[in-house]
């Protein structure tokens, strides 16, 4: 999968896709991101890509001319599955759609700033607006590194165990189990029974029950859906 971000600071985004498990998906040829510094498409010497909000309003506006430019400039090299606009009035990102995501070949990714992006970027080229949560971030490169990061892991050869992207959190609907390591007891406090039985049904039993039982009292929407 290949992944274009255009961003007017790429800085943000190096740390977040160059370790862990980012890393290995990239170094293991699975996974591509390239960065696009948007100030490229910028409409002068002075690297302008926003401006003042017609109808007047504090808050700066990305400009239309840039980015068509950056997207179109990119669309002449690729064909894109998805053009998705980061902003805190889309829909809300869960693990459905970082499923959905995982499926595709080539992405355009493009992080907001200031008070957006002229909403005809939005009408004309983008094709999904996503959010992280409900909140507002400064810019779209903390979220854009968000979906990227659980994207980039469910990608088939990613993760070395390949169940372990199953067992997580939200895959069907439910919170993971609790998981202990060694020592099998410390300060006295003890790992759970069953856990030590060697019982690979007894286990499974007991992580369904106990998935179940913190679905319930932490996350009960999660149950109604
Ligand atoms: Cl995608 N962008 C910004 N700026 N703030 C957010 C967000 C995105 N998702 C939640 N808050």
């Amino acid at each position: 999968m290949h992944i274009d971000i255009i961003t007017v600071v790429p800085e943000l985004l190096e740390s977040p896709l160059s370790h862990s498990i980012m890393k290995r998906a990239q170094d293991r040829g699975l996974l591509t991101v390239q960065t696009h510094n948007l100030r490229q498409w910028a409409l002068n010497k002075y690297g302008q890509v926003d401006d003042y909000q017609f109808g007047g309003g504090a808050g700066m506006v990305m400009m239309c001319e840039p980015l068509a430019s950056a997207i179109e400039h990119l669309q002449k090299e690729k064909t894109y599955d998805e053009v998705i606009y980061l902003t805190p009035d889309g829909e809300r990102f869960n693990q459905s759609i970082a499923n959905q995501f995982s499926l595709m070949e080539n992405l355009l990714v493009i992080c907001g700033h200031y008070k957006g992006i002229d909403e005809r970027i939005r009408q004309y080229f983008v094709t999904k607006e996503i959010s992280i949560g409900d909140y507002v971030l400064s810019g779209g490169e903390l979220a854009a590194s968000v979906v990227v990061d659980a994207i980039g892991r469910l990608l088939p050869g990613v993760l070395n165990n390949e169940t372990s992207a199953l067992t997580d959190s939200f895959q069907d609907n439910l919170l993971a189990p609790p998981v202990y390591t060694r020592p099998a007891e410390f300060r006295g406090w003890k790992v759970p029974e069953i856990l030590l039985s060697g019982n690979p049904n007894l286990i499974e039993n007991w992580r369904f029950e106990q998935s179940l039982e913190r679905t319930k009292t932490r996350r009960p929407d999660l149950l109604a859906d």
